[in-house]
């Protein structure tokens, strides 16, 4: 294995489908990740940067969430997932202003997601004026210079919008929102948007603080672990060390899943002699086959079963204690789900009856219940009832605030819960305002501002013409990418602050701009020294992060610099943020959150504690429930599911195991037994049957939407091979970004306004005589 140049664009005519794997990790994934660390890395650098990882003088995981275990590390605290995220950030390979010379616009727009992110780190900051057909390199001043006028320009702040990717880190995200509030707009849209988005507006309402109530110690003490919608094999593989030692502790662990996931039914850990010479061991106890979008019916149906069950021994299933102190909302909720329906449950899940009273009977008999989700619930129209439905059954149970019990909503991007904190939101509450004004002397908007969809809606519309994203993806990430795209060219200026070339750099505004940033594996070096940034993980655990790696080009700047350089030329010299020091010195913007983020006191002592520090979190450390009722409130929705249309299916998009949401590592699912190709679409066999088609058959992946005035759209998408794979009948799956363009901008989840990524009703259309 040596360091080895990007290979070439995806050939979808080499893929091939093999049989699905029934476990996760193992020694194939030490041996994929070390291939992958040497071919962008060689040798030298990769030994240096994976014996970094997540250490607690090293920075941590550009990955996943996931905490770091507490107290003792062991050398290699990564995954085969991290590393190929390391790889990929700490490559050799460049992207120069001669590659961009060779390369036109043109040129980039035929290729894939996965080829621009395969040629390296940009490494100049550089232009494409009006007209023009390639990037040209700019010096740094110039393009503050034009991004302040282009701003200033504007007939309102709000003509602006500032989207956040979530690796961003608490430091630079503090900045960027002060900078932000302080030219005058809340349009602050987040990868959050269509993502956890609507676990903070469930858990908001019902316990009063849209984060996790659990830690990683929970978990282990844990003897009931229901892992709905997530899979962590793939996603969050270091999870699965933790449900490993929940297991060895007695735990039951039931998977609610469309998908049998190989991380979900067993697990080999590679760090372990076990896990490479034998079968590894099994997660999930049990494997409840869901059908997309069944879960609130579920949870519905299980609240029916657990009040029944208390009926027949009034006391040992409800805690009343716990609810009579502690909730509000108990009768009405109770006389909701006794009303439910279980045959129209059985309809909605497509699982049995038998199931439900077993999976009934594990609630009823835990004493530490933990309920896990991701994606799987988040994405769907009904995302923030249904988890408010497993809220409701855990709240019966008086499952929040105890040892071993809670809620477990597991984030996506390595900081993107810490963005939130720091005020990367268009809606943050007016305590957070408040204070930010007292500590700058600033006034920020009161407002509400765009989110991710409302802000593809302003740009499509022309009410926002100058867009500006530090980091991420939008154009491949966002739903309906032809109307995103539309938006961002009708745009006067895109700005992207990355670190890798994407599509995002592609679809570009009138004038467009790339500003090269330092990643988290970079040595950040300022006027006063060295910096480190903190970040915040999926359980509310705030730690250090220090780059070590010497950066690929000397014009690369760190998020936090390029932030308080363009917010001096954009607000002036004698603006009341000091822009200067703290570009200078981070501690400076630590102590300024400090006084403005609750929780934060002393944050440059608490940080610098071997493991961070954790936050505040009412309902966890003391059974406090900072809602409008004071209590925990249990919520009343009226069921819906996810019926599939004659002749059509329901489609899923989600991620394969060789890529990073928009960056795509490589070309093989490995569990799921694909390899060479990404353009499959899964779908169960007796539905291939029904719908005349045949496994290996190329078709177009069409999707029916129906507008608000009952207009018929179709959205399509090209050349996909079906592949016969274990899911339910109705349902189908494929992987995103190549499907976001069937995901309708307007299909969206009720009060989050998330996009529907997991329920989108297609047809097959043949292509040809495939
Ligand atoms: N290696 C790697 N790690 C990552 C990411 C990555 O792309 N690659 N992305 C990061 C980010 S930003 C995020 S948000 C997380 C995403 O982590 P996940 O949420 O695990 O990601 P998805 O691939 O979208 O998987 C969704 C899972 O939910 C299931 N599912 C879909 N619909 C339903 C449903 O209606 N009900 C139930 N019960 N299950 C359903 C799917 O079958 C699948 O197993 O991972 C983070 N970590
Ligand atoms: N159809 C469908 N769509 C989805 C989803 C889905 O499941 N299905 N999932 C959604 C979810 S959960 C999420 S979180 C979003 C993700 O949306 P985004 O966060 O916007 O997308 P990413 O692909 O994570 O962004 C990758 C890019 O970030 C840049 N980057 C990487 N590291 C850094 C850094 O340290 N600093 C800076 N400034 N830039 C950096 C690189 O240029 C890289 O190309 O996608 C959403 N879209
Ligand atoms: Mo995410």
């Amino acid at each position: 294995m040596t360091r080895q140049g990007p290979r070439d664009d995806i050939d979808e005519n080499d893929l091939v489908v093999g049989s699905a794997k029934d476990y996760a990790a193992g020694v194939p994934a030490v041996l994929v990740s070390m291939q992958r660390a040497v071919e962008q890395m060689g040798v030298v650098r990769t030994a240096r940067t994976l014996t970094r990882l997540n250490q607690r003088h090293g920075f941590d995981c550009p990955g996943c969430a996931w905490p770091e275990t507490p107290g003792h590390r062991k050398p290699a605290e990564f995954c085969e997932n991290g590393a190929k995220a390391v790889a990929e950030e700490a490559t050799l390979r460049t992207v120069t202003p001669e590659f961009f010379a060779s390369h036109p616009m043109s040129l980039l727009a035929e290729r894939t997601d996965y080829w621009l992110g395969q040629q390296g780190r940009i490494t100049h900051p550089m232009v494409v004026r009006p007209g023009g057909d390639r990037y040209e390199p700019i010096g740094w001043d110039d393009a503050y210079r034009l991004i302040a006028e282009h701003l200033r320009g504007l007939d309102s702040p709000d003509e602006a919008v500032f989207y956040t990717s979530g690796r961003t880190s608490n430091e630079a995200a503090f900045v960027y929102q002060a900078m932000i509030r302080s030219f005058g707009t809340n349009n602050l849209p987040d990868c959050s948007n269509m993502c956890h988005e609507s676990s903070g507006s469930a858990l908001t309402e019902t316990i009063g603080i849209g984060k996790g109530s659990v830690t990683v110690p929970d978990l282990e003490q844990a003897d009931l672990i229901l892992i709905a919608g997530q899979n962590p094999g793939t996603n969050h593989p270091r999870m699965l060390s933790t449900l490993e030692k929940a297991k060895a502790n007695g735990a039951k662990i039931i998977a609610i899943n469309p998908l049998p996931e190989a991380g979900l039914l067993r697990f080999k850990d590679p760090q372990k002699v076990g896990g490479v010479v034998g079968h590894g061991v099994p997660i999930a106890d049990e494997f409840l086959q869901i059908r997309l979008g069944g879960d609130m019916a579920l949870f519905q149906g299980l609240g029916r079963l657990l009040l029944e069950a208390d009926d027949r021994n009034p006391g040992s299933v409800v805690d009343r204690a716990f609810v009579d102190a502690h909730c509000a909302g108990f009768d009405d909720w109770a006389a909701h789900v006794r009303a439910v329906d279980l045959d129209t449950v059985a309809l909605a899940t497509g699982l049995t009856r038998r199931q439900l009273d077993e999976t009934a009977a594990a609630l009823a008999a835990s004493e530490r219940t933990v309920v896990c989700w991701a994606m799987g619930l988040t994405q769907h129209a009904h995302a923030v009832a249904t988890i408010q439905e497993t809220v409701n059954v855990l709240l019966a149970r008086g499952m929040i605030g105890k040892t071993g019990a809670g809620v477990c909503p597991v984030r996506g991007h390595s900081n993107v819960q810490g963005d939130r904190t720091m005020g990367i939101w268009e809606q943050m509450p007016e305590e957070f305002l408040a204070a930010l004004d007292a500590e700058f002397g600033i006034s920020s908007p009161r407002s509400h501002g765009f989110d991710t969809v409302d802000a593809i809606r302003a740009m499509r519309d022309g009410r926002a013409r100058v867009f500006v994203a530090m980091g991420g993806n939008f154009v491949s990430a966002t739903p309906d990418t032809a109307a995103t795209e539309q938006a961002l060219r009708n745009c006067e200026l895109t700005v992207q602050v990355s670190t890798k070339l994407n599509r995002s750099h592609v679809v570009h505004g009138r004038t467009a701009l790339i500003l090269p940033t330092l990643g988290r594996t970079d040595l950040d070096v300022q006027d006063t020294g060295k910096q480190a940034v903190s970040v915040e993980d999926s359980m509310s655990m705030v730690h250090l992060s220090r780059g070590r790696l010497h950066p690929v080009s000397e014009h690369l700047r760190s998020e936090i610099a390029i932030v308080c350089q363009l917010a001096r030329e954009l607000l002036g010299a004698d603006h009341p943020v000091p822009w200067r020091r703290f570009e200078a010195d981070y501690d400076l913007i630590r102590d300024s959150i400090s006084r403005v983020v609750p929780g934060f006191e002393d944050y440059n002592v608490r940080v610098r504690r071997p493991d961070g520090f954790q936050l505040p979190h009412p309902p966890r450390d003391s059974r406090e429930f900072p809602t409008h009722t004071g209590k925990a409130n249990f919520t009343v929705s009226p069921l819906e599911w996810v019926p599939t249309p004659a002749g059509r299916l329901i489609l899923q998009t989600l991620r394969s195991h060789d890529q990073y949401n928009t960056t795509v590592y490589g070309l093989d699912d490995r569990y799921r037994g694909i390899k060479n190709g990404r353009k499959v679409v899964f779908v169960s066999a007796p539905d291939i049957a029904e719908l005349g088609l045949h496994d290996g058959q190329i078709v177009d992946i069409v999707s029916e939407w129906t507008t608000a005035d009952g207009r018929l759209e179709e959205r399509r998408v090209h050349g996909f091979r079906v592949v016969e794979y274990s899911t339910p009948r109705g349902n189908a799956a494929a992987y995103y970004p190549e499907t976001n363009p069937l995901v309708p901008l307007d299909h969206v989840a009720a009060k989050s306004n998330t996009p529907v990524s997991k329920a989108i009703v297609v047809r097959l259309d043949p292509v040809g005589n495939s």
